[in-house]
């Protein structure tokens, strides 16, 4: 007789993508096995929604890839470790590295899959600061870290921009969230994102989208700008001069909460209709109707995605797409409603309607890097120096490396120097469910747990929630006895080095016998909804009571915000000073780069997550580059053969796919796939690194040190060989 299988349906959320959708999740019991994930139809932030990924997550979990045991290198090969074993020789070599060289000797890089992931990037970081090593990287200093740099040179508003729910016009750059499921403030929201814009557009939303791709969203706008790759400035310089030119601001607010007006108008004075269609390619009757749309709101806001935080001129794009809020004075005023007030897991405190003043004092009071004048932001340098500081001898190098939920061989800018400097470490360890492309690179390789085998809640997005939500889940499966959450790497070492972990509710002392939930009540021990009424309330759930209405400034208040902090009206006079964005990339030549490299994200792989599923991956085939049929005419290929892509740094090889929505003289392709160079691999299978092509020592944002990874200049030739 057949052994009788018991179903069971657990309560949980995604964390594929930082997108935390709501599921249900049917597990064999006794196989300790997904059977299927579904989406949750009354939860009420996310009304059933999941994505193909979502829906793989079993997959994911139990693949053949997928490490049972923690892995040793051995020479050429790895061997499987006892994890413990592992740690007692991890900790060992740290120690002599750290009273050899101090704690500098040792940095963190945490990736995406450590910011969906509530304990793991919190108790990273508290060991950083017990141990006194300021090397704590992660990916959001190669994502957008303009957003974070924007408020210290322009200031910001307590109570933040108008949401996207209640507003009349929307103008969104360079940000795919159809796809993406990714969005900052005022952008469409990233929980159920089709559902939300569709009412939104039934309530009269005008949809500006401008992309050099007319992306999924691209299609549902009003009004859509197919920009040159990298001219973002200067469209965005040409929009603010229409708007002042029609003295369309708000005045009332400027006057009360602004700085620079007329400094602004004389910055942007050369950026007529006329020089941003030549430089931009944007129609002038096109920048005179955004313009309009945009100041006529009279709600909305303007958001930025990856597209231009990647593009050259980074900062000065996401300060001048502030700008736009600012003089038309989208934000929320006192009275207005608060749906959730900062967060359901963040401390308590009045939201009020004035102005955060500019701190420019923090651009450079961080831990300075020793490499291109660039210092540490929130405690965090930019991770586009790391390979540098690896690589570079002296006092302050870096020579053990700890990566947890990330693939620097195929995510960081500048493929060939991220892999010379991985390759240099005395010590790398991994923390991964599979042998990525980086984890083929380390000494350890720790097998760590997947999401529905640790509890949680979800993170990044607690405080972008349209309104106060949570959803507490308990671990749905259980974790092989040699896996490992990622807080326990820190703590099973922070044990062997004596040191005690500092979270806001208390302390993990050395050998201490702690639990994940444990962890998470230390985390969110100020949280406004208390960590025990969440965690005894498994589920999406709202708080409603959390809502509440923004109070009035503070009479005394006196901050304003700057519309020309120092700096910007000197790098607009740089832009345009420029024939092209592309001229900022050393080795820049006019006429062999005549085509724009653009990121863009795929529905059904995360980065370079999701490839190790067989399904996934074939779903999308490979990376390819995708560009205009007329493109392919002139470079003389047809869909399906390979192409060389040289930037003056770089050159990979792609299968190129016609595309009518990519913008002539466009490339459009995603980044992380590929592997470990130089190794083999069909390109139809593992794509190409489009980091090859990316140059970290030109080109990068002064304050931020990001580097050129969109926009970025290249040139296109065919091989004349088959894809096989
Ligand atoms: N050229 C170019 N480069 C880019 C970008 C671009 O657009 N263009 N985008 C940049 C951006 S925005 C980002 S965020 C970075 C991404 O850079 P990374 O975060 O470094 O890259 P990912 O591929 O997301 O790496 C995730 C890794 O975590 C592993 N993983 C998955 N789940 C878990 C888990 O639960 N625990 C642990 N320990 N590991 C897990 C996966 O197997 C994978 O190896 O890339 C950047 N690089
Ligand atoms: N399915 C899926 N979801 C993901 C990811 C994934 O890999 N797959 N990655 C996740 C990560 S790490 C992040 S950070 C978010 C990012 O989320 P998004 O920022 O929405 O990322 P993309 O979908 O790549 O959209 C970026 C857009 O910018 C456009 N663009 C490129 N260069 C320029 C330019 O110079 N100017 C302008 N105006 N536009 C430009 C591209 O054509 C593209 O449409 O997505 C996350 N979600
Ligand atoms: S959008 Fe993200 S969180 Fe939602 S189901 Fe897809 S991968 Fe999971
Ligand atoms: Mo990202």
């Amino acid at each position: 007789m057949e052994p009788e299988t018991t179903i069971e349906t657990r309560r949980s959320f995604c964390r594929f993508c930082h997108a935390g959708c709501a599921i249900d999740v049917d597990v064999d019991v006794a196989a300790n096995r997904v059977v299927s994930v579904r989406g949750v139809l009354d939860d009420p932030m996310y009304e059933g929604y999941t994505c193909i990924k979502g829906r793989h997550l079993g997959d994911q979990h139990h693949h053949d890839g997928r490490l049972y045991h923690s892995q040793k290198r051995n020479g050429g090969a790895f061997e499987p470790i006892a994890t413990a074993l592992a740690f007692d020789e991890i900790a060992d070599q740290l120690a002599g590295l750290i009273e050899r060289h101090g704690p500098r000797v040792l940095a963190t890089y945490c990736g995406t899959a450590a910011y969906q992931n509530a304990t793991g990037l919190p108790v990273a970081k508290a060991f950083h600061q017990a141990i006194g090593s300021p090397g704590f990287y992660t990916s959001a200093s190669i994502d957008q870290p303009a957003k974070f740099v924007a408020p210290m040179r322009h200031g910001a508003w307590q109570a933040g921009v108008q949401p996207f729910e209640s507003s009349a016009v929307a103008m969104v750059i360079g940000c795919n969230t159809l796809v993406s499921t990714y969005s900052f403030p005022g952008g469409l929201p990233s929980f159920n994102p089709l559902v939300r814009l569709r009412r939104a557009k039934a309530n009269g939303l005008q949809l500006i989208v401008i992309d050099p791709r007319r992306t999924e969203l691209a299609h549902y706008a009003d009004l859509f700008l197919q920009v040159r790759p990298g001219e973002d400035p200067t469209l965005l310089a040409g929009i603010i001069r229409e708007i002042l030119v029609h003295d369309a601001i708000d005045h009332d607010f400027v006057s009360r909460w602004v700085n620079g007006l007329d400094e602004l108008r004389a910055a942007v004075d050369a950026f007529t209709p006329d020089y941003v269609e030549r430089r931009a390619g944007v129609p002038t009757d096109q920048v005179r109707e955004a313009a309009r749309l945009f100041a006529q709101g009279p709600t909305g806001s303007v958001s930025t995605g990856t597209g231009p935080n990647m593009a050259p001129h980074s900062t000065l794009t996401e300060h001048l797409s502030v700008c736009l809020n600012t003089l038309c004075g989208r934000y929320l005023r006192a009275g207005e409603p608060l749906l959730n007030p900062g967060g359901v897991l963040t401390p308590p405190g009045a939201v009020r309607a004035q102005a955060i003043p500019p701190m420019p004092q923090y651009l450079s009071k961080g831990t300075p890097q020793r490499v291109r004048n660039l210092y540490s932001h929130r405690g965090e340098p930019p991770t586009s120096t790391l390979p540098d500081e690896i690589l570079l001898e002296g006092e302050g190098q870096i020579r053990a490396l700890l990566t947890i939920g990330g693939n620097p061989v195929v995510a960081f800018p500048d493929q060939r120097k991220t892999v010379e400097a991985l390759r240099s470490l005395d010590l790398h360890v991994v923390v991964d469910a599979h042998l990525s492309a980086t984890a083929q690179l380390a000494h350890y390789v720790i097998a760590s747990t997947l999401s529905l085998e640790r509890p949680d809640v979800p993170t990044t997005i607690d405080r972008w929630f349209a309104e106060a939500y949570t959803n507490y889940t308990p671990a749905v499966l259980q974790p092989a006895p040699e896996m490992r959450q990622e807080w326990q790497v820190y703590t099973e070492l922070a044990s062997r080095l004596g040191v005690t972990i500092t979270l806001p509710g208390g302390t993990i002392e050395p050998g201490a016998d702690v639990t994940a939930d444990d962890v998470l009540d230390l985390i969110y021990s100020r949280a406004k909804v208390p960590f025990a009424t969440v965690r005894a309330n498994p589920g999406g759930h709202m708080y409603p009571e959390l809502a509440t209405v923004v109070e009035d400034a503070d009479p005394a208040a006196t901050a304003r915000l700057e519309l020309v902090p120092d700096g910007i009206a000197e790098e607009l006079a740089e832009v345009f000073a420029e024939a092209t964005s592309a001229q900022v990339i050393a080795g820049f030549d006019p006429h062999r780069h005549t085509f724009r490299m653009t990121s863009r994200r795929l529905k059904s792989v995360f980065n370079s997550s999701g490839r190790e599923l067989g399904d996934l991956r074939r779903k999308e085939g490979t990376n390819y580059a995708h560009m205009h049929p007329s493109d392919l005419v002139a470079v003389g290929v047809v869909d399906g053969d390979i192409v060389e892509l040289a930037s003056p740094r770089g050159a990979i090889r792609a299968i190129v796919k016609g595309a009518e929505d990519v913008r002539p003289g466009t490339v459009s392709m995603a980044h992380a796939w590929g592997g470990v160079p130089d190794q083999p691999g069909e390109l139809s299978v593992i794509g190409s690194t489009t980091s090859m092509l990316v140059d970290t020592d030109s080109g990068y944002d002064k304050f931020t040190g990001m580097p050129v990874m969109s926009a970025i200049p290249v040139h296109v030739s065919a091989v004349r060989e088959h894809s096989r």
